[in-house]
């Protein structure tokens, strides 16, 4: 990836491409969006990729003026589970100040035996929580993990995405990282960025599909 970007992030767009984390070709989103380029966290699974990865979340977050205080890392179901669990270890392993911070994920099926509830880990009543996920595209999952949140009684403190894709919500004007900022006045922060993946990608065909698409959904301030 080009030297242009801060190390962590020319690190790990290039881990992605060679793991084809991050590919190109047509993709339907859930937004229904038919995309030239999807990024699949769920391909974060070696010891390779997990650190490379546990890194780049590492220096986005201690390199952060805005980061809020938290209790508690939330990563939603499925794939924000194995994030939450890295980064609360990594953050743990660079700073003492971390060692109490939990981890915590929703279940996706109720379950009315054993222990119950619908939270694993560390409860999230009267906690301040980060959240941690894969991808924002037009913001459904993160309202859905918000909700959760909320409805258990944590107090989100901020969000944190491996890639945040630009795109505007499918009923609004906005960017889905804008409006959560506007909704839940806390810091959102993304590893990496749409702008970061055409900086990054070397091959100019897949850099000009990028930009074509990112044009076609950017929140209308950015058209
Ligand atoms: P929104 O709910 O529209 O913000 O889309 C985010 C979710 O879409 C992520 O949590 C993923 O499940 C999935 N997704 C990807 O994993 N990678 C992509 O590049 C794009 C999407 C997507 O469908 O928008």
């Amino acid at each position: 990836a080009s030297n242009e970007l801060p190390r962590h992030k020319a690190e790990l767009i290039d881990l992605c491409i060679r793991n084809q984390i991050l590919k190109f070709g047509s993709f339907t989103l859930k937004s229904g969006r038919v995309s030239p380029y999807f990024f699949n966290a769920g391909l974060f699974n070696t010891a390779r990729t997990l650190s490379c990865l546990a890194d780049a979340f590492a220096q986005t977050l201690l390199q952060d003026k805005d980061l809020p205080e938290f209790d508690v890392i939330f990563g939603p179901a499925y794939k924000g589970i194995p994030l939450a669990t890295l980064v609360c270890a990594r953050l743990g392993a660079l700073d003492e100040k971390f060692l109490d911070v939990g981890y915590s994920f929703n279940r996706k099926e109720k379950k009315d035996h054993g222990e119950g509830g619908g939270i694993v880990g560390v409860q999230l009543k009267g906690k301040r929580v980060l959240v941690v996920d894969d991808v924002i595209t037009a913001g459904t999952a993160m309202r859905e993990a918000t909700d959760i949140i909320k409805a258990e009684g944590g107090i989100l403190a901020g969000i944190v995405v491996c890639l945040d894709r630009q795109e505007r919500t499918t009923d609004g004007e906005n960017s889905a990282i804008e409006n959560c900022k506007a909704e839940y006045n806390v810091p959102i922060t993304a590893i990496i960025t749409l702008e970061d993946l055409i900086v990054g990608v070397p091959d100019e065909t897949l850099k000009e599909q990028m930009r074509g698409y990112g044009k076609q959904y950017a929140p209308i301030s950015k058209q």
